[in-house]
């Protein structure tokens, strides 16, 4: 079996999450999973990041709900990067709706509500880049070897 290329993605602690106090608890589960953080930052969103975030969502009836919620509290912007770190951080993250995500995730374990769902994860190599652009800077980037790193 392939070992998976390496990817980066973004993961936003919504406000939720970072109001709840669960920015260790989320990024303790990604992070154990062996995928590196490369930059992190505790930041406000405007309206207009989060319309360009969420673009895809214009018109949908919780587009309000979410716009208003993605800003009305910082978010913790992470970048992490793995073998498939697309893919594993959206199995990590559980289904959308908490209520049905499964055990073991992180909405499934921690949250109820389905627009505070705590977690933003990118779902594609064409999202991942266009949100980690819209979040980080390239300064914003670190380079360093991490402990375990021949095993991941
Ligand atoms: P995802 O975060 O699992 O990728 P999306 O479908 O991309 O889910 O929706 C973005 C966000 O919009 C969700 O994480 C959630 O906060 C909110 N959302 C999605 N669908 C609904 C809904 O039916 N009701 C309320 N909020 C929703
Ligand atoms: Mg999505």
């Amino acid at each position: 079996m392939a070992e998976g290329t390496v990817e980066r993605t973004l993961v936003l602690v919504k406000p939720d999450g970072v109001r709840r106090g669960l920015i260790g608890e989320i990024l303790g589960r990604l992070e154990r999973k062996q995928l590196r953080v490369v930059a992190a930052k505790l930041t406000s969103v405007s309206s207009v990041t989060a319309e360009t975030h969420y673009a895809e969502h214009k018109g949908k009836p919780f587009y309000p709900g979410l716009v208003t919620h993605i800003t009305s509290a910082p978010v913790f912007a992470v970048v992490l990067e793995g073998r498939s770190a697309i893919s594993v951080v959206r199995l990590i993250t559980g289904a959308t709706n908490p209520q049905t995500a499964a055990p073991g995730t992180i909405r499934g374990d921690l949250a109820l509500a389905v627009t505070p769902n705590l977690i933003h994860a990118s779902d594609s190599p064409a999202s991942a880049a266009r949100e980690i652009a819209l979040f980080f800077q390239p300064s914003e980037f670190s380079e360093y070897d991490r402990v375990g790193s021949e095993y991941a």
